[in-house]
């Protein structure tokens, strides 16, 4: 007798709940229980892209060295140079059609994230090894490889040190800030080969200990002992050993968060490869504008709208090739046979060659 009634109620409340829910659902405002408890609508907030701060300010921040000749170093004239400079040109030359529209920030291998973090400089590029927890931990995003690196050990030549295994006890000076402190911990403790961590903040510290003999050996990036020997008193009493204890891949960074400046920072980059690929140089670069190459078209900005991709004037490229080059120009510019490190392309050649160097296409 009871179940009949006890259904109906049952019916009732059920349809009560879902009376509410469809009208929660149909958007009707939940009562205020008190002001204060409501959390307001978030201010509309005004975030301003990475590009367009820099076209505001007129002037590209990229976030440098000021000690490492032939990537990023600054002369007694104020003018600084070098393979990373310059491709920060590059990405000047592609905002504003004027790769001197650039400041570059110097900073120590310590405090260079800390500085892009804060937003100082809109882009890093200062001989970075791209690591997964530099990448992830703090907040930045990797652009493509501009130099493929190794760390190497610097001795002197009459120490007659020639591997790992004769730095047995050895002092070794290293930098703070960099991965080079770590991939030497961990290199001999997986050699099991005891030695002495001499540690600097400053490349001029790291180099001023080992001329004063205060460490047997001397680690980092092979390119950066290639070179600071440059700036030894006798470089030629150095020698690097043959071994490689690591792998450096170096290149831009920027701030996680703006996507599209990720983007132009990189198709800038890959650029200067398809210009290589291409054949198209600084000095010939307009000879290419009647081209038919439709892969040329595009890089030139003559077929499609491809610059405007990242926000920008559809001879970004152009301007890049033109204003400060392509790839090996670049290279050869700050380290290629006519400087005093002629450094061999190796794995920093283009993939046609048997390298690295691999741009995905503009289409
Ligand atoms: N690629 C490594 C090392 C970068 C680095 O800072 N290298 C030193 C040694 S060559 C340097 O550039 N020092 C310049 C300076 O401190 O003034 C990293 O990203 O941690």
């Amino acid at each position: 007798m009871m179940r009949g009634p006890r259904l109906y109620i049952a019916g009732l409340v059920a349809a009560m709940v879902i009376g509410m829910i469809i009208a929660a659902c149909a958007g009707a405002a939940p009562t205020p229980v008190g002001s204060e408890e409501v959390a307001a609508p978030a201010p509309q907030q005004e975030t301003k892209s990475t590009l367009d701060i820099v076209r505001e300010r007129d002037k590209l921040i990229c976030v440098g060295n000021a000690n490492l000749p032939g990537f990023g170093f600054l002369d007694e004239q104020g003018n600084f140079s070098g393979f990373d400079v310059d491709f920060c040109r590059a990405v000047a030359a592609a905002i504003f059609g004027d790769p001197d529209k650039v400041e570059i920030r110097p900073t120590t291998a310590k405090e260079r994230f800390t500085v892009l973090q804060s937003g100082e400089g809109d882009v890093l590029f200062r001989n970075t090894t791209w690591t997964m927890s530099r990448d992830t931990d703090l907040g930045l995003n990797f652009g493509p490889t501009t130099f493929y690196d190794g760390q190497g050990i610097m001795v002197r030549k009459d120490s007659g040190i020639q591997t790992l295994e004769d730095l047995n006890g050895a002092s070794i000076c290293v930098q703070t800030g960099t991965t080079t402190e770590l991939n030497l911990a961990d290199q001999m403790a997986a050699r099991g080969i005891p030695y002495e961590p001499v540690v600097f903040e400053t490349a001029d510290e790291v180099t001023t200990a080992y001329e004063e003999g205060r460490c047997d050996a001397w680690t980092t990036d092979k390119s950066g002992l290639v070179s600071r020997q440059t700036v030894l008193k006798n470089p030629a009493d150095h020698v690097i050993l043959d071994v490689t204890l690591s792998k450096e891949p170096l290149g831009p960074a920027v701030r996680h968060g703006d996507d599209q400046w990720f983007d132009l920072v990189n198709w800038v980059v890959y650029a200067t490869f398809l210009a290589e690929e291409h054949g198209i140089t600084s000095e010939n670069v307009d000879t290419f504008m009647d081209s038919k190459d439709p892969n040329i078209r595009k890089l030139l900005g003559l077929e499609g709208e491809f610059c405007a991709k990242v926000g920008l004037e559809n001879d970004c490229f152009y301007n890049v090739i033109k204003m400060v080059g392509n790839y090996e120009e670049i290279y050869n510019r700050n380290l290629g046979p006519d400087t005093i490190f002629n450094l061999p392309r190796g794995l920093n050649s283009l993939y046609t060659d048997g390298g690295l160097l691999y741009a995905p296409p503009i289409r």
